[in-house]
């Protein structure tokens, strides 16, 4: 089970909009424990005193960032779709296809508190005049399936969803599409794709899917954690929302910040945007075995690593973006001073490698010769030249020589180890005498 390392007694609503309800035994949080906190309440308020603008209006003036790892101001995506003025009615998709490695965050929101996702569904669909939603979950998410399924039965029970809900002639439905276990179904077109029936591979931006979405209709592509955000948005207002970061960065809100590698106690908590990546290692007891922090990733494989000096800086998305880096998921993954970067690199390049979709040239063939070369340098059996390759395919990889952000992702925890840990790559390289001998040199753990 994910999990979340503050106990109930520490979370209020008033400071944890998204986790003061869940139970510490872990156990869902049903229809009635939801209603009995405030659940749906918001929808209730939206529908009865509100119009799509207003509610749109205070998403954006809480300035709410994509929860998924890019950090789009969700109040300007649900602001596109209704620019075609009385255009066909369009579709509101959960993006909970969560398979960034290190990240387990929206997997704790929907195991455990199913209900709020649904109700930020709700909202965004008023706000966006869509009819239907669709979570498109990792089909790996069995857990998950099984609390949503019977969420939605519970939700549509009690007529939150469904038609006329709540008796104001509003009407939305959920269906729950799990996916077939890929990473690019997490980039937003190749899901539409998927969703679709079609093979997953991203389609060409713009057109956003707010413009042409899901069959082509104006669509909205949320992530879980940003979905989740809504209800206490519309609920306690955006100056509030705003001031959750305590002045620590513009950003709105709260964040489900996490760590995973050699921590004491990896887990999640929810903790006011903009913390520091050491407030968040010293909540996971600090490093194992009294072992030294040598980088970090901040949210995920496809971000750039970060070092010691950057602990303190504030994790928000422009902050962390300005360091070559960004912040991602905010699920942070350590790296010790006893791990080589080299196999570090070798696994997340295989990773992305297998995951590609295989339409660009260079992350279809780039990705795999990347780790061949890895393969070699981690072997001790690279050859001169090897590192300069290594800069070169991931010059290829950069931002706008392919389709989707797959390719940038693969590249970005390359380059930055590149600039930072540079000699641990060439240590790798074996000299024209040694590759005579067929000797490999050697090369640290
Ligand atoms: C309208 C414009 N909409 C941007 C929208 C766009 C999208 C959102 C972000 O990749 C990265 C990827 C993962 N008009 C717009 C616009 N939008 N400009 O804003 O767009 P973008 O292009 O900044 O990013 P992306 O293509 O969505 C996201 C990386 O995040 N990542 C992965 C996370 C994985 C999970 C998971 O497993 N759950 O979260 C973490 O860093 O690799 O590079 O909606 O349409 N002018």
């Amino acid at each position: 089970r994910s999990r979340l390392l503050q106990p109930a007694s520490d979370r209020k609503p008033e400071t944890h909009p998204l986790t003061w309800r869940l139970r510490d035994d872990g156990q869902v949080v049903d229809l009635a424990d939801y209603e009995a906190k405030e659940g749906y309440r918001a929808v209730r308020r939206v529908l009865n005193e509100h119009d799509p603008q207003s509610v749109i209006a205070a998403m954006k003036d809480a300035n709410v960032r994509g929860r998924g790892g890019a950090g789009f101001s969700a109040g300007l995506k649900w602001s596109l779709t209704m620019q075609g003025g009385d255009m066909p009615r369009g579709y509101i998709v959960c993006n909970a296809d969560e398979m960034e490695p290190g990240t387990f965050k929206d997997r704790l929101l929907m195991e455990q508190q199913p209900h709020l996702l649904i109700e930020g569904m709700i909202l965004s669909a008023f706000a966006n005049n869509a009819r239907y939603g669709y979570i498109f979950l990792r089909g790996e998410y069995v857990e998950s399936a099984r609390v949503l399924t019977q969420a939605l039965a519970e939700a549509r029970e009690a007529g939150w969803l469904g038609p006329d809900i709540a008796g104001s002639g509003f009407d939305f439905d959920i269906a729950l599409h799990t996916g077939a276990g890929r990473y690019i179904c997490g980039e937003e077109t190749a899901l539409l794709n998927s969703l679709e029936g079609k093979r997953a591979n991203p389609r060409a931006k713009p057109p956003f899917p707010g413009q042409s979405g899901a069959w082509g209709k104006p669509t909205v592509v949320n992530n879980v954690e940003t979905l989740c955000n809504a209800p206490a948005v519309l609920l306690r207002g955006a100056d509030w929302y705003q001031g959750l970061s305590g002045g620590r960065t513009d950003d709105g809100g709260t964040k489900l910040y996490g760590a995973s590698g050699l921590v004491n106690r990896p887990g999640l908590w929810e903790l006011p945007i903009g913390v520091t990546g050491r407030e968040i290692l010293d909540r996971a007891g600090g490093l194992r075995d009294g072992r030294n922090l040598k980088a970090w990733l901040p949210g995920g494989a496809s971000t750039g690593f970060l070092l010691p000096e950057h602990l303190d800086l504030p994790l928000d998305f422009d902050t962390v973006g300005k360091e070559g880096s960004r912040l991602g998921t905010g699920l942070l993954t350590v790296v010790t001073e006893d791990q080589s970067m080299v196999s570090l690199l070798r696994n997340l390049e295989a990773f992305f490698a297998r995951e590609s979709c295989g339409w660009c040239t260079p992350c279809r063939d780039g990705l795999p010769w990347t780790v061949k070369l890895l393969m070699a340098l981690e072997r001790g059996e690279g050859e001169a030249g090897d590192v300069e390759l290594l800069d070169k395919l991931a010059a290829d990889c950069g931002p706008g020589l392919t389709f989707c952000a797959h390719a940038p992702g693969a590249a970005m925890p390359l380059q930055t180890a590149l600039r930072h840990f540079r000699h641990e790559f060439e240590q790798g390289v074996r000299s024209p005498e040694d590759r005579a001998r067929g000797a490999s040199v050697s090369v640290g753990e």
